[in-house]
């Protein structure tokens, strides 16, 4: 590695605490910055104590931070002024959407002031944070540039930058050095200096580009997830009106062979999982910043209006109504009303065998079941608080004479509830499947009302189930086979 660098990344979080412990692992000299916020400030002495605030399994996170933090090579505080004396800060700050879907700047305005504060000639700073395009153009430089007096691009001023991450809970550092780094520079000497740096951590290649190309690719990355998985609840929800299994026809859609002697004639087919929502701390709100930044930042604008992104986005939060919409039918096919029932709704976690609850669909979805007169009782074996929602930790409490059982997350503890154990618990045998959890048939078979998104076709599973047992009933009575 060329000559080692001071550095500082401000906000220890998911992307911030692994990229800081690399590039001190890598012989770096940094200092990880932390406001002392009541929600995150204890960050700061686990920090240095070597203890990671990251739960759940990072492999090897906890041993590097260790490590530098043993060799003196990173430490972290809240004080900004630690800024005078570095070569290159990465602002890593939260960058959240309100209600209205518009970004919340206020950490990224807080830290780029900080920065600017103390900025010198030939300093780089690098956005890692996820913005809308043109944010660093037009909200993080004019900081920079008033709080310093400087003009952004070197040799004469500070270098800036925007390079994304592209983390992934339970695999950040694999992640940093695996993944191609994309670097978006606002000149070239700002971008050489970046891009040495991120070679002394990224096995991976490290790709250079211009600031705003860097922006959308990032925000385009998971908004392209997003739309793949809002094409998947859309084909559910055709299924279930035309009475056909979605999973059937994921099958068969993505049995199309790939013939790799004619890769570019054949493309494959990779239809997604449609299911009881969208959560997580990127797919939510990515759309929406990079149509935040067309609205607010684009120099002309199609004559056609653009409604895919922000069309996937509505359906996908749907989807947690459909799943209350599914209940209600079946609650009544069971003889109930919703209003007065009692759910169990299994999983608050967006993401199955993860305790990551951010921007769970299971919310939407307690909201709707109380705009509907339903009670609620929410169970999840990984987490035990869900913001101001009670979780119930044991499953056959939760379960305990309630009127149905909605699953929202694929938990692998859920597999273990059959029918017979199902049975012996609920008030009545109403199941609604959110995830492909269960086995359609054998709930029929058990005489409960099973619904299940995509799955239009339980009447057909339902009569075939029923002539089998018809069947099965005479050739019994008969004692010969029918
Ligand atoms: N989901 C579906 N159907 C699918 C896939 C996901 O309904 O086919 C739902 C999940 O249940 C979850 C949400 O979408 O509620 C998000 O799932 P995710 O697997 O995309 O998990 P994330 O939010 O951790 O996404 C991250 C993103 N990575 C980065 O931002 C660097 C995403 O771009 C990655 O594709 C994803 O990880 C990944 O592949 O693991």
């Amino acid at each position: 590695m060329n000559k080692a660098k001071r550095i500082a990344v401000i906000g220890m979080g998911y992307v911030g605490i692994p990229a800081a412990v690399l590039l001190a692992d890598a012989g770096h000299k940094v200092v990880g910055i932390q406001r002392r916020s009541q929600r995150s400030g204890w960050k700061i002495d686990w920090l240095n104590q070597g203890k990671c605030p990251i739960g759940g399994n990072e492999p090897e996170l906890p041993e590097i931070l260790q490590r530098v933090v043993r060799m003196g090579r990173f430490r972290a505080t809240d004080d900004y002024s630690v800024l005078r004396d570095v070569d290159v800060v990465l602002i890593d700050v939260q960058t959240p959407t309100d209600e209205a879907h518009a970004p919340i700047y206020e950490s990224l305005e807080a830290a780029s002031r900080h920065v600017g504060k103390h900025l010198r000639v030939g300093s780089l700073v690098i956005v890692e944070s996820t913005v809308a395009p043109g944010t660093t153009e037009h909200v993080v430089k004019p900081i920079l540039e008033r709080q310093s007096g400087l003009r952004a691009g070197l040799p004469d001023g500070f270098g800036l930058c925007f390079s994304y991450e592209r983390v992934m809970v339970g695999r950040l550092v694999h992640n940093i050095r695996e993944y191609p780094k994309i670097v978006g520079a606002i000149d070239e000497e700002s971008g050489k200096v970046a891009m040495e740096l991120y070679r002394s951590i990224v096995r991976a290649p490290v790709c250079g580009t211009d600031i705003v190309t860097a922006e959308v690719a990032k925000t385009v990355e998971n908004a392209y997830r997003d739309v793949q998985i809002a094409f998947a609840n859309e084909v559910a929800l055709l299924c279930e009106s035309m009475g056909t299994d979605v999973h059937q026809v994921r099958e068969l859609v993505n049995g199309l062979p790939y013939d790799p002697s004619a890769p570019h004639a054949n493309p494959v087919r990779n239809m997604h999982l449609p299911g009881a929502g969208v959560g997580g701390h990127c797919l939510p709100k990515d759309s929406w910043l990079l149509m935040h930044g067309y609205h607010q930042y684009a120099e002309s604008k199609p004559g056609y209006p653009l409604s895919i992104l922000t069309g996937a986005r509505h359906l996908n939060d749907w989807m947690p109504i459909h799943m209350v919409d599914l209940l209600q039918t079946a609650l009544k096919e069971a003889g109930k009303e919703i209003r007065g029932s009692r759910i169990a709704v299994l999983g608050y976690a967006f993401l199955e065998n993860s305790d990551d609850g951010r921007n769970t669909p299971t919310v939407p979805l307690v909201e709707e079941l109380t705009r509907r007169g339903a009670t609620y009782v929410i169970h999840d074996p990984y987490i035990t608080e869900g913001e101001g929602y009670r979780i119930e930790p044991d499953i056959d409490r939760a379960l305990k004479s309630c009127d149905a059982v909605v699953v929202m997350t694929k938990h692998d503890e859920y597999r273990a509830l059959t029918p017979e154990k199902l049975e012996g618990l609920l008030n009545s045998k109403v199941v609604i499947d959110g995830r492909n959890m269960f086995n359609a048939t054998e709930f029929l078979d058990h005489g409960f009302t099973f619904k299940g998104i995509g799955k239009g076709n339980i009447n057909k599973i339902r009569q075939r189930s029923g002539t089998a047992k018809t069947r099965e009933a005479i050739s019994s009575r008969s004692g010969g086979n029918s």
